[in-house]
């Protein structure tokens, strides 16, 4: 139901004079979730229970009853048969319903259902932030009826772990945070010059070398094999798909001082890198008997631990005459090993197969003639959703090589994809040049990923900031209960304005005095420009 908004004033004007309000018009305040849902219908009345529920959860749905149990126990609910409310946790065919798809119904008693295993995992999603994220001697829910389903499959965050690593335990409290706002795809930016973070068996030196370096002031590491596997298998558990990027054939350095013989034979530049150019590292084009092995059997090993159908190959920021030959055949290894190939927007230059998924990053690149080929797009646009610039301009240790202004939580929110018919979801990307521990990513990633969530799983129609400020805002202590060192957002009434000039990068909030403080705040200014654009 659509009301126009003076019908909307003189509707909630009789609703005043009418004994019992007028619960049944569901145009009344949006409950506490974000992504908004695809319909939200609000009836009289709550259901108010204490910490004791009856709980019928339908074994065929383990994630969502892991994370339905989960969320009980942190409320400190109990499950007894004889409790008067019951949660019905089913699976059933509904053909309204998408595969992500749920209904939530809230009346006496709270019912989920759902076609899969993730649209229930959701569902729980939906309850858990309707829910308070802390126990309660008594809790209250208005009643209402839900039904939910994606408008965009990918729904993604990126985690450049290459220049900075970011440690397993941070990955997983990632994970757990995107479900809450059924974001589903983690692409993990695995290699760059600064580093090599995945254990390759056959290439030891890749981590032995490669791992050990980093960004200037950043933290070198490395995953081992079976340290991913378990994260895909964490991260499956939470409806997340984790998506591994090898960047190639430039962004190369720490592979090249790993292992010489990649790089062509004038190059002198062997050793590893810690700064800030991008662009000047390549595989060596020129020895295709030397890189394409390479190539292959790395692949093979990333592969054999991520089951993702797309696996991201890079092909950014590197011009070379032999560019789009290379990309090509690197995208037909990638097929001729069952999976679908990402390339960054550049990539687009090569004859590959039309269902090679594009990832725009660059606002203004000319993506047209790829989408007249069909290919897929996934949409990072940096001025919307490049998380390593700014909450606000001028946030230090922040890039605004792409907005002067940052990227504020209403430029990401603001986003329109109709331009994009082939769009295959949306994805927000935090590289790490200027993002060296975890309480730096958490100030980037949050809240602004609440806003990428929504515009990638909400109806395009139903976007409105001041709805979004009002739930976004409510969410505060959920993030607080996750431990999430989020970024104090005025629009979301988490800091006064002022807050901004004296908000601190991380960096500085660790300084040892004030008078220290200052000298880091002075030094710390906007990071420079890598590139000339
Ligand atoms: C562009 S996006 C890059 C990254 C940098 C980032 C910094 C893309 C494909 N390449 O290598 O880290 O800008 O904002």
């Amino acid at each position: 139901m659509n009301h126009a908004p003076r019908f909307r004033i003189l509707l909630a004007a009789l609703c005043m004079l009418v004994a019992g309000g007028c619960a049944h018009h569901a145009q009344r305040e949006a409950p506490r979730i974000v992504p908004l849902p695809q319909s939200v219908q609000r009836q009289a009345g709550e259901l108010k229970f204490a910490q004791v529920v009856a709980l019928r959860a339908d074994a065929a749905a383990p994630h969502a009853g892991r994370a339905l149990s989960t969320l009980l126990a942190q409320l400190e609910i109990r499950a007894d048969d004889a409790a008067p409310t019951r949660v019905h946790l089913q699976l059933k065919p509904d053909e309204a319903l998408p595969a992500e798809g749920y209904r939530l119904t809230i009346a006496d008693d709270i019912t989920l259902s759902a076609t899969s295993d993730t649209g229930l995992f959701y569902a729980v999603q939906s309850l858990r932030q309707m829910l308070p994220p802390r126990a309660q001697a008594q809790y209250r829910l208005p009643h209402v009826t839900i039904s939910d389903a994606p408008r965009h499959a990918w729904r993604g965050s990126s985690l450049d772990v290459a220049r900075s690593f970011l440690p397993i335990e941070y990955l997983q409290k990632h994970i757990e945070r995107m479900a809450l706002f059924k974001l589903n795809r983690l692409h993990l930016h695995l290699s760059d010059d600064q580093g090599w973070r995945i254990q390759i068996k056959r290439y030891p030196r890749l981590t032995e070398i490669g791992g050990a370096s980093a960004v200037k002031g950043g933290r070198a590491g490395y995953y081992t094999q079976d340290e991913l596997r378990q994260l895909v298998a964490y991260a499956q558990a939470r409806g997340v798909t984790l998506v591994p990027e090898i960047d190639m054939p430039g962004h190369v350095q720490a592979a090249l001082a790993s292992y010489h013989e990649l790089a062509c034979d004038e190059v002198s530049n062997l050793a590893p890198y810690d700064g800030l150019e991008v662009g000047f590292s390549v595989l060596c084009l020129d020895k295709p008997e030397v890189i394409y092995p390479f190539v292959e059997n790395v692949l093979r090993e990333v592969l054999a631990i991520f089951p993702s159908r797309e696996i991201h190959i890079g092909g950014d920021e590197i011009k070379h005459p032999r560019y789009a030959e290379f990309v090509a055949r690197a995208a037909a290894i990638v097929e001729s090993m069952g999976r679908t190939p990402i390339l960054w927007e550049e990539g687009s230059v090569a004859d590959t197969q039309p269902q090679v998924l594009l990832q725009l990053w660059n606002d203004g690149y000319d993506i047209a003639p790829a989408v007249a080929k069909g290919h897929p797009l996934i949409l990072s646009p940096c001025s919307y959703f490049y998380l390593d610039h700014g909450n606000f301009a001028g946030q230090p240790e922040t890039y605004d090589w792409c907005r002067k202004q940052g990227v504020p939580l209403a430029r990401s929110y603001a986003f329109d994809d109709s331009a994009y018919p082939t769009a295959v979801g949306v994805e927000a990307a935090l590289w790490s040049e200027w993002v060296h521990n975890d309480a730096a990513a958490d100030n980037r990633l949050w809240p602004r990923l609440g806003a990428v969530a929504e515009v990638a799983w909400s109806p395009a129609a139903s976007r409105d900031y001041a709805s979004f400020r009002q739930r976004m805002g409510a969410l505060r202590a959920h993030l607080d209960q996750l431990g999430v060192a989020y970024y104090a957002e005025p629009d979301l009434g988490w800091a006064t304005t002022s807050a901004r000039s004296t908000t601190l990068s991380p960096t500085c909030a660790t300084a040892s005095s004030p008078a220290a403080r200052r000298a880091c705040i002075s030094t710390h200014s906007t990071a420079p420009n890598p590139r000339s654009q």
